[in-house]
C-alpha cells in the first residue's frame, strides 16, 4: 500500500477546489485546510492519480493552484511523485473578452435614409483569451442603428462582458429617401392606388408634372409607352411614375375630369361613353376612367345621374367645373 499526503494551496482568483481520485486511488480532502490524503492498496505511479477542479472568480486576472507539503509512505521515489503532482500545479488566468467579430452579416445591408438598422440574420461572436468563443448576438447593442442618415456607411456593434467592452463594425449602404411634394395637386387614394385627381381637360403634361418636386425622376406613361413630349395633353389613365434610388417608386394614375376615353379632352365621345355605361351598353368603364365621370363629386358616386346631368351642362356651356 502506498499513501501520499499533501496540501492544496490556492491564490488569486481561484476558489471552490474539489479533488477526486482517479484510477481507483482513494482520496480524502479537507476543503478548509487544503489537506488531502490519497492512497491505493495496489498500484503504480504510472497512471493519473487525481483530478483537481476549481472555479475562477471575477476579481483580478490571475491565480494559481499548487500542491505542496507532499509526504509519502511505502513509495520509494518521492521525486517521481512530486513530478506527477507538479503537473496539477496550475497558473490560472481569468477568462477575459478579447474581441468581437461579425461572423455572419445581417440579411439586410442596404437601407433607405431614415430606416432603422435590422440585425436579423447577423451573428456576433465573442472571442476570449483562453481561445474559446461564443455567440453573443443577443447581448450586443447597436450604437447608431436608428434613423440612418444618408450616405452613412456603417453601424457599430458593441458588447460588454465583465467590464470589458469591444466593438465591431458592420458595413451598410444608405440611400437618399424618395421625397415627393405634389404641391396643389389633388391626390386621391382608392384600393391602395394613388390617383392625381381633378385635372381639367386640355391640361398639358408639363402643367401637372411641373408641380411635382421630388428627389427622384418623374416619367409619364400611356400604357407601356413613355411620353416624352411634355407639351402633350395629359389624359385619364396616364401613369406618372416617380423613381428614386434602390427601387424606390411611387406611381400615380391621372384622372382628367370628364375624360373617360384617355385623350385628355372632355367631349361628345366621353359623354356617349358615359351614357352607354349608364344604359348598360358599355361595361368597360372602370378605375381612373370611371373616376373621371365624377363631375358632381358631392354625391360620393361615380357615373351618377347628376354626374351625367352636370356633364351635359358643362358641355353646352351652362355650368362649369
Ligand atoms: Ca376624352
Ligand atoms: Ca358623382
Amino acid at each position: 500500500m502506498g499513501l501520499i499526503s499533501g496540501k492544496i494551496v490556492t491564490s488569486g482568483i481561484v476558489s471552490n477546489v474539489t479533488l477526486t481520485g482517479k484510477n481507483n486511488w482513494n482520496l480524502t480532502y479537507n476543503n478548509n485546510t487544503g489537506a488531502f490524503i490519497i492512497y491505493k492498496a495496489v498500484g503504480t505511479m504510472e497512471e493519473e492519480i487525481m483530478d483537481i477542479q476549481y472555479t475562477v472568480g471575477s476579481e483580478g486576472k490571475t491565480g494559481s493552484v499548487t500542491i505542496s507539503e507532499i509526504k509519502t509512505t511505502k513509495f520509494t521515489s518521492t521525486d517521481y511523485i512530486s513530478e506527477r503532482l507538479e503537473n496539477i500545479t496550475k497558473l490560472v488566468t481569468k477568462k477575459e473578452l478579447t474581441g468581437i467579430s461579425i461572423t455572419t452579416p445581417p440579411t439586410k445591408v442596404k437601407y433607405i435614409q431614415g430606416e432603422n438598422f435590422n440585425k436579423a440574420g447577423m451573428v456576433v461572436t465573442a472571442t476570449y483569451n483562453d481561445g474559446n468563443s461564443q455567440n453573443v448576438t443577443n447581448s450586443c447593442t447597436i450604437l447608431d442603428g436608428n434613423g440612418l442618415t444618408k450616405n452613412k456607411t456603417s453601424v457599430t456593434i458593441e458588447y460588454t462582458e465583465d467590464g470589458i467592452t469591444k466593438q465591431a463594425i458592420q458595413t451598410i449602404q444608405v440611400t437618399e429617401k424618395l421625397e415627393i411634394d405634389v404641391g396643389d395637386l389633388n391626390i386621391k387614394e382608392e384600393n391602395n392606388i394613388k390617383y392625381i385627381n381633378d385635372i381639367l381637360p386640355g391640361t398639358k403634361i408639363n402643367n401637372v408634372t411641373g408641380q411635382i418636386e421630388t428627389t427622384g425622376t418623374v416619367k409619364i406613361y400611356k400604357g407601356e409607352t413613355q411620353i416624352t413630349d411634355k407639351n402633350a395633353k395629359i389624359g385619364t389613365g396616364m401613369k406618372i411614375v416617380i423613381e428614386g434610388e434602390e427601387n424606390q417608386k411611387q406611381e400615380y394614375i391621372v384622372v382628367v375630369k370628364g375624360d373617360l376615353t384617355g385623350d385628355g379632352e372632355m367631349d361628345d365621345i366621353d359623354l356617349l361613353k358615359l351614357a352607354r355605361y349608364k344604359a348598360g351598353l358599355d361595361t368597360n368603364l372602370n378605375g381612373a376612367y370611371l373616376m373621371a365621370s365624377d363631375l358632381y363629386a358631392r354625391d360620393n358616386e361615380y357615373a351618377s345621374d347628376i354626374d351625367l346631368l352636370k356633364f351635359v351642362r358643362i358641355l353646352v356651356g351652362l355650368d362649369n367645373f
